[in-house]
């Protein structure tokens, strides 16, 4: 099987070209109305983007190229990163090219560590990633050849490679970050010998003698990798990329909108969520004890972190996966039984208080309890490894994109006022 670039580069021309003329033969065709409430309430379903990696069916959860993720929780985060931009999931020639390609690019600039090190230490770890990304980005090879007059068709091209050398760095970067921002000792080298998500996992430094850390690094690596274009991390970094800014900077984008508590900090709050009940109870309580915990939490105003979704309507098939492995290598631990407690006693809690609309539990209920397990207990740090993941999925949207010559997105914004005189008018507005 070809190697990802000359594999990207047999099939580029003949998918813009689909997409070139279905928009030509049927661009004024309507996807949607619109309601006021889906415009001022935060576009929920309106459909007003392509994006080919993945997408997110209410009742499935998350299909990459159209496959359910929990079909490919075997493989590789290197595999995946190929899957999601061919479709094809690459043979061993490929995986081994691809590898080695990140090898190559591996060495972090000194300017970027001196820039980490410049950082306040008691950073959160999400804002040094986002610096230290802006950082890596001085080495775009999309920016330098964009002002030197690149074509448009080879916009994808350089955006593969800047996509690569970020993908490459990133794990030594992030791991830096953990062992500077805990005060766990000198940066631990990257090792050659090893895949992305084993290698990520020895820089850290965890203790690891049964390899159980490093198999869910590759599992936690593969699960976050994408989650379609309309979540806030990826709309943004879309936003970002559709300004023709280089990929470092669309990614810094969004990794910054990932870094809100009702998106990838919800990692953070789920952990720090399970350890008030475990302090609560001295244990793992009962369950009529964590009911009334829940209720608690909602009674002040608050939401139960790692439950719902925007878009699921079920449990997340990434919070099976993680559960799965959870009851494998550590079923008596305190605290993941009390995020098993949780998923039986939650959804009806939600349920009977009645205001979100999926009260299963979505990504992020459990993750934490499994890094907790073997030691990484700093959970400010959990969503620096969501963010690691999910630069597989937001570089394969960018370069994408370029290779569809997607345009600046720039929708239409309306006043309050402009609003009012609509509805006065609208047939069935007040209905
Ligand atoms: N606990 C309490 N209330 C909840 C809730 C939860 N877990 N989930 C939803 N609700 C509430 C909402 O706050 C909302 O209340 P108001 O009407 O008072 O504003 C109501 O139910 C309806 O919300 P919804 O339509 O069901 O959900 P949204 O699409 O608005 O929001 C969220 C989806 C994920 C933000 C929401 O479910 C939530 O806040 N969950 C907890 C935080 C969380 O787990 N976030 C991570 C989501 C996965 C992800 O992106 N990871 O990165």
């Amino acid at each position: 099987m070809a190697a990802l670039q000359d594999k990207l580069a047999s099939s580029i021309p003949a998918i813009r070209k689909e997409l070139q003329s279905l928009v030509k033969q049927s661009g004024s065709a309507k996807l949607a109305d619109v309601t006021v409430e889906q415009a001022c309430m935060g576009l929920r379903s309106v459909p007003s983007m392509l994006c080919d990696t993945s997408e997110v069916d209410p009742n499935r959860g998350l299909l990459i190229r159209g496959r359910p993720i929990s079909e490919l929780t075997n493989k590789l985060p290197e595999e995946i990163f190929y899957y999601l931009l061919t479709g094809e999931l690459p043979d061993e020639d490929a995986l081994k090219s691809l590898q080695a390609d990140f090898r190559k690019r591996a060495e972090v600039p000194e300017h970027v560590w001196t820039v980490i090190n410049a950082v306040a230490e008691e950073a959160h770890p999400m804002r040094t990633l986002s610096i230290a990304t802006l950082s890596l980005g001085t080495e775009s090879v999309f920016r330098r050849r964009y002002t030197e007059g690149m074509k448009k068709e080879e916009y994808w091209e350089t955006a593969l490679e800047d996509a690569l050398t970020l993908l490459a760095r990133l794990p030594q970067v992030a791991a830096a970050i953990y062992r500077r921002r805990y005060k766990l000792g000198r940066r631990i080298p990257s090792d050659p010998k090893l895949d992305w998500a084993a290698d990520y996992a020895q820089m850290l430094g965890v203790e690891d003698p049964k390899g159980e850390f490093t198999r869910l690094m590759r599992l936690y690596m593969t699960l976050h990798c994408d989650h379609e274009g309309g979540n806030a991390s990826a709309y943004t970094s879309h936003v970002v990329s559709s300004t023709l800014a280089d990929p470092f900077f669309a990614f810094a984008g969004g990794i910054n909108a990932l870094a809100g508590p009702l998106h990838g900090l919800a990692n953070q709050e789920c952990l720090e969520f399970v350890l008030g009940v475990h302090k609560k109870f001295k244990g793992v309580p009962d369950a009529d004890q964590m009911r009334e915990f829940c209720w608690d939490v909602l009674n002040s105003g608050r939401v139960i972190p790692g439950y719902g979704h925007a878009v699921l309507r079920v449990t997340d098939p990434r919070f099976t996966a993680f559960h799965h492995f959870g009851k494998l290598v550590c079923p008596n631990d305190e605290i993941f039984r009390i995020v098993d407690l949780g998923y039986e006693v939650i959804p009806e809690v939600l349920k009977k208080q009645g205001k979100a609309k999926n009260v299963c539990p979505n990504v992020d209920a459990g993750s934490g309890a499994l890094l907790y397990h073997f030691g990484v207990t700093q959970d400010t740090y959990y969503t620096v490894f969501f963010a690691v993941s999910r630069a597989l999925g937001l570089l394969a949207q960018y370069i994408l994109d370029r290779a569809l010559f997607i345009p600046l997105t720039r929708p239409k914004s309306f006043t309050l006022s402009w609003l009012k005189n609509f509805v006065k008018q609208a047939p069935g507005a007040n209905s």
